[in-house]
């Protein structure tokens, strides 16, 4: 593959309606400004997008419950997301926020050219009216049961519960938002995007991209059971008072959809950064140059928007400008969700914690390394108190921060704070080097595919052979027998302290710079080259800064309080039950006593008059037996016939309900008491013992 000029990144604009947590983290933001901070030590020229989406009905209903405007809404969550991302260590070039009077030139500048060019289609049509708040009813602002898994509690848009995309009308028992009342149908009209007549082109699309830059499983997924639906028009107007105003008549009591302009705020919020930097040009060679390669970071839910709809509508507009054609995303690397402690993210219920309540705990890097270790990048994963406090503890505390302090402070002691020269190499120092030479190519390749998890891995693999290279060479004994050895080995470890300063720097912002630091080394960490992180960078004699504690551990009692505060859970953790009806201990050679074998049922039958046994013809070996069993109540004769089973052989005879029985079939109960028989777990010939 030929490297692109340059890389746009977007990742996506949250909505400006309360404060963003973790799972946004995980989904869109982490994995996106790790992508961004690694290709600006690969030297790329890049740029990285996001800002605040403030539109749609999410807001004006957060304004419609607190009484007050939907502009103070998004003022008072813009500024507080915008915060939240820099403590979080977020880099965007450009944070801005979709109500600007740009953002609403460039959205209507797409929609009035579809207009002009009869792109969109007029429909009349009936929708949910409030009579009682005097307005249309679009999207959220109604509620019901959704008409394919029966959830009570669907939106108008969209079922949260199976994921089925709505229109408010397809609600079994719809009700307002506002008032609670029944809605009415009443007539109105809409401007519709003809999005099925792309379905061809944008299939030939993600094809193409996905062979050239290897789409995610999960993304292709989604978008293949789109088509195979067949995609619909959709509305790109609503009835509402805030959002981009449209300038048509009939139109005036109308905004555009959200999603119709919320894609396109990533252009805006270009042409704002570039602006700002005072040539406001510079937004078109990363939008409007087929050299660039742009890349759209987001969660799993914003799927069909990304992948489906904002591609169509820059098809749309690159059909009738030649001059003027947009680049389409090249991936879309969605993550799947996040869950907190086991369950998801809830606000009513108390269940999560917020970004800016995260970092009043906590320093944003431990939580970046954490969240890098565990993102959901092919299925669900979960934010796990205890394995935040584990991962802070034993991999930034024990592995990396301890070989930075080690070697710092060896340094500081043996050799007075200035870097020593090396000597011949042994086999391991050699051996050192040249694993920390191949970890650049790996962790970047990682990177490049978007596989976040595993490029930390291998980065973190680095931080471990160094800590074992240390202590293999043991600089504390050669410190005295072998001078030049020690000074070779606690060169190469300055050396390694120095490559993964650079390597983590992307996780691990703030750290990274703190060991550029303490290593007085020249510049920022952030202004090295990745592809010359594993040179051996620094000279002899250099120097060294200040040693300091590079990551703290986190006691019990600070996560247990975490827990109590963010989770419904009982603070105390509950002590595992104890297995019940435990039996005095036996030997051995009590156990030999028992013969377990194999039977194989080949009658089975029930016994007259009982309701809990059934009498089994059982074969053991080449011998036929009688054995009655209580089990009538879990299972009928026919599910037993051809069953292998445990006996016990050797147990006395018996008479159950006047039936002979020699002996014993085995089974074990559920929670439930429901009883299951023991089978062995491959095919075994009957009469196999059992030990
Ligand atoms: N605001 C939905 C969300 O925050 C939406 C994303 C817009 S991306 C252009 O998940
Ligand atoms: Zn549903």
């Amino acid at each position: 593959m030929t490297e692109a000029k340059r890389i746009l990144v977007t990742a996506a604009l949250p909505y400006a309606n309360g404060p963003i947590h973790l799972g946004h983290l995980a989904g869109a933001y982490l994995p996106s400004d790790i992508y961004v901070r690694y290709q600006r030590l690969k030297g790329r020229e890049i740029v990285f997008i996001c800002g605040s989406d403030e539109h749609g009905v999410p807001i004006t209903l957060t304004a419609d419950k607190e009484k007050i405007t939907p502009q103070a809404v998004v003022d008072r969550y813009h500024e507080m997301n915008k915060k939240a991302f820099e403590q979080f260590g977020m880099s965007f070039d450009s944070y801005s926020r979709t109500s600007l009077p740009l953002h609403h030139q460039t959205a209507l500048e797409f929609f009035l050219d579809f207009h002009r060019r009869g792109i969109l289609r007029e429909k009349q049509e009936k929708q949910f009216f409030d009579p009682k708040a005097n307005m249309f009813l679009p999207d959220r602002y109604v509620e019901g049961t959704c008409p394919i898994c029966g959830n009570t509690e669907a939106r108008g848009d969209q079922c949260e519960r199976c994921g089925s995309y709505l229109n408010p009308t397809d609600l079994i028992n719809p009700k307002s938002k506002i008032s609670g009342e029944v809605p009415v149908l009443r007539e109105t009209s809409h401007l519709y995007f003809p999005l099925g007549e792309f379905q061809s082109r944008l299939e030939a699309y993600m094809q193409e991209r996905s062979a050239r830059d290897g789409w995610k499983e999960n993304v292709l997924k989604y978008c293949q059971s789109w088509f195979n639906d067949g995609l619909q028009d959709r509305a790109v107007t609503r009835d509402l008072d805030w959002g981009v105003k449209i300038p048509l008549s009939g139109y005036e009591s109308k905004v555009l959809y959200v999603w119709f302009d919320a894609v396109l705020g990533y252009i805006s919020s270009t042409k704002e950064w570039a602006q700002r930097n005072g040539n406001p040009d510079a937004w078109k060679k990363f939008w409007l140059d087929d050299g660039t390669k742009y890349l759209a970071f987001i969660g799993k839910d914003n799927v069909v928007f990304h992948c489906i709809v904002f591609p169509a509508m820059l098809m749309a507009w690159n059909d009738a400008h030649a001059a003027e054609r947009y680049v389409l995303p090249e991936n879309v690397p969605a993550n799947e969700f996040l869950n907190f402690e086991g369950q998801k993210f809830s606000k009513s219920r108390g269940i999560g914690i917020d970004v800016q309540d995260f970092l009043a705990r906590f320093p944003a890097d431990p939580l970046r390394y954490y969240l890098a270790s565990s993102l959901p990048e092919y299925r669900d994963s979960d934010f796990y108190w205890k394995d935040f406090q584990a991962k802070n503890n034993n991999e930034l505390a024990d592995i990396l921060g301890n070989f930075v302090n080690r070697t710092l402070a060896f340094a500081g002691r043996t050799f007075s704070g200035a870097t020593p020269g090396r000597g011949a190499l042994s086999p391991r120092d050699a051996a050192m080097i040249e694993g920390m030479k191949a970890v650049p190519g790996a962790a970047g390749l990682c990177f490049e595919q978007y596989r976040f998890r595993d490029g930390l891995l291998e980065i973190m693999n680095l931080a471990r052979s160094a800590n074992k290279y240390f202590n293999d060479s043991e600089p504390w004994k050669t410190a005295k027998s072998d001078p030049t050895q020690c000074g070779t080995t606690i060169n190469i470890s300055l050396q390694i302290a120095r490559t993964l300063a650079i390597l983590m720097s992307p996780i691990i912002p703030a750290s990274a710079e703190r060991i550029w630091k303490m290593l007085n080394l020249d510049g920022s960490v952030t202004a090295q080259s990745w592809d010359k992180a594993a040179e051996l960078g620094i000279p002899d004699g250099r120097h060294l800064g200040t040693v300091e504690i590079l990551f703290t551990k986190i006691d019990d009692d600070v996560i247990d309080k975490a827990i109590k505060d963010t989770t419904n859970a009982p603070t105390v953790p509950q002590t595992p039950p104890k297995p019940v009806d435990v039996k005095p201990e036996i030997t051995i050679d009590d156990f030999k006593k028992l013969d377990l074998r194999v039977a194989k049922i080949v009658q089975c039958e029930n016994v007259p008059k009982s309701e809990k046994l059934l009498k089994l013809q059982v074969e053991v070996g080449n011998e036929k037996r009688q054995i009655v069993a209580g089990i009538a109540k879990h299972y009928k004769p026919e599910e037993l016939v051809g069953k292998s089973v445990v006996v016990v052989y050797n147990l006395a005879p018996a008479k159950l309900m006047g039936q002979e029985s020699k002996g014993m079939v085995l089974a074990a109960s559920d929670d439930e008491g429901k009883l299951f028989v023991v089978t062995p777990s491959g095919e075994l010939p009957s009469g196999s013992v059992v030990r």
